[in-house]
This record gives C-alpha cells, structure tokens and sequence, in this order.
C-alpha cells in the first residue's frame, strides 16, 4: 500500500531519493496525481514552513525540502498534464520582484495550460514593468501575479497600478495568487481582479472574468 505519510516526512526532512520513490509507488498504485499534491506535497511544504517560522530549521533545510518536493512534482507533472484542444486565452504569469518563490506559480501554469491557456511565464523577481511590456507584447488576456512574501505585498500593489495605468490594451485582467496574500488586500487594496487561493481557483477565476463557461 502506498506510504503517503512517509512520503510527506521525506518530503519535510528532505530526503529526495525516498520521496521520488514513494512518489513513483503512490502514481503506480493508482494514488491520483492531483490528490497528491493537494494532500501530501502541498501540506509538506506547510510543516516545512511553520518550522521555519519557529525556528526549528533554516533557510538549508527550507531548500532541501523544496528541491524534494520539486523532485516529486517531476514524477507527477507528466500526469497532471492534459492536452488542452481549445486556446481560451493568454496568461503572462510571474512572481513579482524581489520574491524567488516559483512552486506555486509553477502549479498555477501547469493547470492553467491543462485548462487549455497560452501561458508566458515570466520567471521569478519580475518587475512591474516586465509585467506590462510582456502583457501589451503578447495581447494578454490576463496576468497572473504570485507573491509569497509579505515584503512582497507594495510590489503587488505597484505591479498592479503599472499594468493599469501602462495602457495594455483591451481591458486586461489581473489575478493574484500566493501564501502572503489575501482576498482584501488583493481586490480592494490593490484592486485587481481576482484571488485566487489555489491554482485550481486561479484557473476558474480566469474563465470567470473571460466569460467562458467550458
Ligand atoms: Co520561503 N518563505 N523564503 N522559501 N518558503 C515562506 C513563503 C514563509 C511563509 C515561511 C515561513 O516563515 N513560514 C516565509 C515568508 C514570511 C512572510 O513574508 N510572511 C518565507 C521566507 C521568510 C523566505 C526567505 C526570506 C527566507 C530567508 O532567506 N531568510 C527567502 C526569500 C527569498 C526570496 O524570495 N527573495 C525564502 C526562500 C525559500 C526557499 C528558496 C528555501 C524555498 C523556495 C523554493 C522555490 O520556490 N523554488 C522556500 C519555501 C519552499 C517556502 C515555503 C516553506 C513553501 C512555499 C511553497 O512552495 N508552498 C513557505 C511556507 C509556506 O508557504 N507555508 C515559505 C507550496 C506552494 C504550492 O504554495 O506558493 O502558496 P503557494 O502556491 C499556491 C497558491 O498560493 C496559489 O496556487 C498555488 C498552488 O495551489 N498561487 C497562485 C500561487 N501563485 C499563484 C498565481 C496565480 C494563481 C494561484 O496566478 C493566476
């Protein structure tokens, strides 16, 4: 039987060879991918990060916990993949300047080009002028911005006051996603768009606001 929780203690202290492994076993025992990530990959990352705000662990351990899970996701992404047949749109997507933080973000293109989206992904520590050039560049429909850093959040905000004011054309619409973030600070402070607390509700928040219904 699959040993998810040994896959999330792998996945917290690190240990990438196991985790790959126990990873490989769960998919190869029918575990669904996405279920996954949501239950087990996802939840590692959280442990990871409350013991680093206790100070349990360090910025090391922090990396090697990410890297591990990254490792996993490598098993896990060809399956989460789907062959979209329809372009609904085109994201520009990033996390913003001054943050490296890209799992999330990376979730979010997954989904989003599996939902049948043309994602340009900007990387990590993108600025807001990246953001506009990018988004009037390749007629966005929408950008999508991560922001996993409370440092994080006048970013957000100059991100979004760039893109509105930088005349990209055609009504654009801005989703914002990540742990430091909230649903007030995002539509009524920063006035974007939309939250979205996961990738699977930024996904749905994008079709909401282009209006599509598939
Ligand atoms: Co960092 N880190 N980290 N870190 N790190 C956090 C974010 C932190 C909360 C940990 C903690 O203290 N509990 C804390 C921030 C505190 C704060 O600001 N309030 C923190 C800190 C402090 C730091 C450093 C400053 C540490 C230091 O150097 N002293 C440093 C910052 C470096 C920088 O960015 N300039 C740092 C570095 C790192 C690592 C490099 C070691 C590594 C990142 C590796 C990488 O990303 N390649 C790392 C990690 C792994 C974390 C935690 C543990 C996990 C983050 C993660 O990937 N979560 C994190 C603690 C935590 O979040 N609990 C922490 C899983 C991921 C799937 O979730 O990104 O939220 P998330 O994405 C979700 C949704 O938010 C949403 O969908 C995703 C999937 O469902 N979403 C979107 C995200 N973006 C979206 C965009 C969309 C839609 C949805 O657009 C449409």
């Amino acid at each position: 039987m699959a040993d998810l929780e040994g896959l999330k203690q792998a996945v917290i202290v690190g240990k990438r060879l196991d985790a790959v492994e126990l990873t490989k076993q769960a998919v190869g025992e029918g575990v669904d991918p996405q279920e996954l990530v949501n239950s087990i990959l996802i939840p590692a990352l959280n442990v990871v990060g409350d013991r680093f705000e206790k100070k349990e662990i360090f910025v090391p351990e922090m990396m090697i916990a990410a890297k591990t899970m990254q490792a996993c996701m490598d098993v896990v992404k060809p399956l989460l993949r789907k062959e979209a047949k329809i372009v609904h749109g085109t994201v520009v997507l990033g996390t913003v300047y001054g943050d490296l933080h890209d799992i999330g973000k990376n979730l979010a293109k997954l989904l989003l080009e599996s939902s049948g989206f043309k994602v340009i992904d900007l990387g990590v520590g993108v600025r807001p002028k990246t953001f506009v050039d990018a988004a009037g560049a390749q007629k966005a429909d929408v950008v999508g911005l991560s922001s996993l850093l409370t440092t994080g959040d006048p970013h957000v905000l100059e991100t979004v006051k760039a893109i509105r004011e930088g005349g990209v054309s055609g009504g654009v619409k801005i989703v914002c996603g990540g742990a430091a973030l909230t649903r007030r600070f995002v539509e009524e402070t920063c006035g974007a768009d939309a939250f979205a607390k996961d990738a699977a509700e930024g996904v749905r928040k994008i079709k909401e606001l282009l209006g599509i219904t598939q």
